[in-house]
């Protein structure tokens, strides 16, 4: 460690939206399944697992479905019922006695799902009835991902307002902010791509009707939360959950532009592919990150010293760190100091009990 590093603006506050944050180390959010299946209700182990990860200057809790039917891999949590506001009011109090400031991730996973994770043992619903080439987690292991069915246009509202209580349960939750998933091929990433986006309504074919979805929906959320509670995700150059779409930066570029009006607490944006590798700041990534004029919270496999190079440089004025969290319940300590950083065990991943969740250790104290 030198002190010029300790000065590097990844180590120092920055404002997000009404916050003041008091380093620019995110925790991204991490689907760990370990919810009761039935319910999604989060618990105190939920709790003690977040409050360990407070010195991130903003954690953006994991995905959460906002409606039953949002909801597409085993043991998630949820944010539509009162026992799960009440299950999240634990997480969220056990990080502000900590210090910390945390955010939920609102989510609908449209066609990545399957019968036995819907109500009634639905199929999935999809803007058109396109097939992912993908399996679902259930209970009963991986099973092969049906056809969805596309929503009428009549049903859309309904969506919209599932995300409006959403909202206003996250809020009654304790949650600091909110973050629209708009990526990683879920629902809303569905209906911006022309691979998975068929319809001839006016919610398809031009970028503005495939884009109506997600503004709908963020008008929903901001008129509850206010802007500068309101972040949102997107992964423009990533194929993640068999999201096709055939020109990416005209699809997203006027996306990006329409953001820039409605002065949102930031714009999380996986750069490249999900999961890496990471694509270089240059190309498509480097024109649509120009494009966006507010608070930006870069994320995909970022180590330390891109960290520190993206917000000294004005890339990014976050840096998201998802994996490297699993293990480092203390990671902005590590970096800070540039300690070494333990590596998570992929078989806890995802479901399972506290082991692999919140028994990683941070660094021992110096003794005196
Ligand atoms: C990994 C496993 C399950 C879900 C995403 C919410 O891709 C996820 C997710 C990632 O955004």
């Amino acid at each position: 460690m030198t002190d010029s590093q300790d000065a590097a603006p990844l180590f120092q506050p920055v404002t997000i939206g009404r916050y003041t944050l008091p380093n620019r180390i995110a925790m991204a959010p991490l689907t760990r399944s370990r919810t009761d299946n039935a319910t999604g209700v989060p618990t105190a182990m939920n709790a003690e697992y977040y409050a360990q990860r407070a010195t991130a200057g903003l954690i953006v809790a994991e995905a959460t479905q906002i409606s039953p039917q949002g909801k597409g891999y085993a043991y998630t949590p949820g944010i539509h019922s009162a026992e799960q506001v009440a299950g999240w009011k634990l997480v969220t109090d056990a990080v502000h006695a900590k210090g910390g400031h945390i955010c939920l991730q609102l989510w609908h996973v449209g066609r990545i799902s399957h019968p036995d994770l819907q109500p009634g043992s639905a199929l999935p619903v999809a803007p058109s009835a396109v097939k992912p080439e993908m399996k679902a987690f259930t209970v009963d292991g991986f099973k092969d991902i049906p056809t969805p069915r596309a929503l009428d246009v009549s049903e859309l509202p309904g969506i919209v307002e599932d995300y409006r209580r959403a909202t206003r349960n996250a809020l009654a939750a304790g949650f600091d902010m909110v973050e629209v998933h708009a990526a990683n091929g879920y629902l809303i990433d569905q209906f911006l791509r022309d691979g998975t986006n068929k319809r001839t309504d006016a919610y398809g074919g031009s970028v503005e009707n495939r884009a109506r979805f997600l503004f709908e929906v963020l008008d929903a959320v901001v008129a509850e939360a206010g802007a500068d509670r309101v972040g949102i995700r997107l992964s423009p150059l990533s194929p993640a959950n068999d999201a096709q779409e055939s020109d990416p930066v005209g699809t997203f570029s006027p996306v990006i532009r329409r953001l820039n009006g409605y002065g949102l607490a930031y714009l999380h944006m996986i750069e490249g592919v999900t999961r890496g590798p990471h694509p270089g700041f240059g190309g498509d990534l480097a024109e649509l990150r120009g494009l966006y004029t507010g608070r930006y919270m870069a994320n995909n496999v970022y180590d330390r010293a891109m960290a520190i190079q993206a917000t000294a440089n004005g890339h990014a004025d976050m840096i998201a760190f998802g994996r490297p969290f699993i293990a480092n319940p203390d990671l902005v300590e590590r970096l800070r100091i540039d300690a070494p950083l333990a590596e998570p065990d992929q078989k806890t991943f995802y479901g399972g009990d506290r082991h692999g969740y919140t028994d990683y250790p941070a660094l021992a104290q110096p003794a005196g």
